[in-house]
């Protein structure tokens, strides 16, 4: 057996959360490969939405256990957060033994995002944008080999572990300014911290492996998109992991021969959070409506985000990285109300025509060119047949296939689990 790989293809908040939901039952294990407590993944059933930021999003689902793999950043205090809304609801993974942490994830730390907030304060115009959860800080101690992990939690000089770092950081901090009190936040994770040990702790790699062996069926689930990829991405307006279908193997341990199908998933539009080059954006009525219609605001922290056109020079390149072999659109709902789509099939740049995404994207700005296709001026949320799709929709989604030379599966016609079609 191989694992699918589920990944967003543009600046994230394609709707991974929705599709890995509606996909899980094919599955046996969903697991998370990167990213942190930065993702926000939405899911609608019953007339019920519950947001995700650790958590993967197989979660709803009786039959599939869900992994928090070891490329995955945790902050416990989050974590807790999550399954407490969870329980709520009635849902309880950890009782019903459907959720499993790999000991090799690392920790975010209150510290974290103290040294996340200071740096974005010193950035002025190159701010990043970040979700202010502590992420790049937390892979610069992975990466530094400086960072705590799950599995340290258990260990007896875990407190020393955590307050030698904890005074690296108070030693960077005060390089900013004065160090804000973060008592009560401390205070949190340790209590947190005492939590997250009553979730079974596992190696994830040997998990993931021994699943394929015995003929189990896995998806891996990626956050944030390609293009905040942190060596692809618009760099350095990127997130600090891989979020490229490479990064499955990285973040689960699985060898790249392993990788089966890769689900890239985009919007029928475009959108980013955060700052960063974004050559289609609307700054206009057009891309305000777009928000609009969307409910395009920052899962996780509320944010409005920036709306454009669909970037084709953008997803060839996404495809290209990840070796995407089936694609998903969601969001055709949103433009129906919609005359004209537009199209970016190239950039200009310098007088010159290019159909790739240059590598000072982020000072030379390439301006889109575009094609101007028919709208649909159908409302699709309550379409449950192919059949039903408008002609004018079709044509779009062939136009894209032929553009892209991916084959769309499924169209996402409302944030509902139920509103997905199923196109080939
Ligand atoms: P970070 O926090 O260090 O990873 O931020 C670095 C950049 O990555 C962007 N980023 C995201 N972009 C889209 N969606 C994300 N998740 C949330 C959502 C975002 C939110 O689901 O809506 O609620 O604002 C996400 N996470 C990180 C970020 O905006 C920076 O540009
Ligand atoms: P993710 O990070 O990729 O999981 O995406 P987010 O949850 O951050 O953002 C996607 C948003 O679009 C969520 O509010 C979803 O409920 C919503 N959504 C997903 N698919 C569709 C769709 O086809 N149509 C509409 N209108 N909303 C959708
Ligand atoms: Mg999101």
């Amino acid at each position: 057996m191989q694992v699918d790989v589920l990944l967003g293809l543009q600046w994230g908040d394609e709707g991974k959360g929705k599709i890995v939901d509606v996909l899980c039952p094919e599955y046996d294990l969903i697991a998370r490969f990167q990213g942190g407590p930065n993702a926000g993944h939405t899911l609608e059933f019953d007339n019920q939405k519950y947001i995700l930021n650790t958590i993967p999003s197989g979660i709803f689902n009786k039959d599939t256990l869900n992994l928090i793999g070891n490329g995955v950043v945790i902050d416990p205090i989050i974590l807790k957060r999550e399954l407490d809304t969870l329980r709520k609801h009635g849902f309880d993974p950890v009782a019903a033994g459907k959720l499993v942490i790999a000991r090799k994830a690392h920790l975010i730390l209150p510290t974290h995002q103290l040294l996340d907030a200071a740096s974005e304060s010193k950035m002025g115009d190159g701010k990043i944008g970040s979700t202010l959860k502590g992420i790049g800080p937390t892979y610069m101690d992975k990466t530094g080999r400086n960072g705590l992990r799950v599995g340290d939690t258990t260990l007896p000089d875990f407190a020393d572990r955590y307050r030698r770092l904890v005074e690296k950081h108070k030693s960077i901090l005060s390089h900013y300014g004065e160090i804000p009190d973060f008592s009560e936040r401390e205070q949190a994770f340790i209590e947190a911290v005492e939590f997250l040990k009553t979730i079974p702790h596992v190696d994830g790699e040997h998990l993931v492996n021994q699943y394929l062996k015995d003929g189990k069926r896995v998806l891996a689930e990626g956050a944030q998109g390609t293009l905040l990829d942190i060596d692809f991405g618009s760099y350095p307006f990127v997130t600090s992991s891989t979020t490229t279908a490479a990064g499955a193997c990285t973040g689960l341990g699985i060898s790249p021969g392993k990788v089966g199908n890769v689900i890239g998933i985009f919007k029928a539009y475009c959108t980013r959070v955060g700052g960063g080059p974004f050559p289609t954006e609307l700054e206009d009525e057009t891309g305000e409506k777009l928000r609009q219609l969307g409910h395009e605001f920052g899962a996780t922290t509320g944010r409005p985000r920036r709306t454009g056109w669909i970037d084709l020079p953008a997803l060839k390149y996404a495809i290209m990285l990840n070796g995407v072999t089936e694609l998903v659109m969601t969001k055709a709902d949103v433009l129906s109300g919609f005359e004209t789509i537009n199209v970016c099939t190239h950039y200009v740049q310098d007088g010159q025509q290019i159909d790739y995404m240059p590598y000072d994207i982020v000072s030379v700005k390439p301006q889109p060119v575009y094609e101007t296709l028919p709208g649909w001026h159908v409302d699709l949320c309550g379409i449950t047949e192919k059949t039903q799709i408008p002609q004018t929709l079709v044509d779009y989604i062939q136009y894209l296939e032929q553009q892209l030379g991916v084959p769309i599966k499924y169209l996402s016609v409302g944030p509902d689990r139920k509103q997905t079609l199923l196109l080939t």
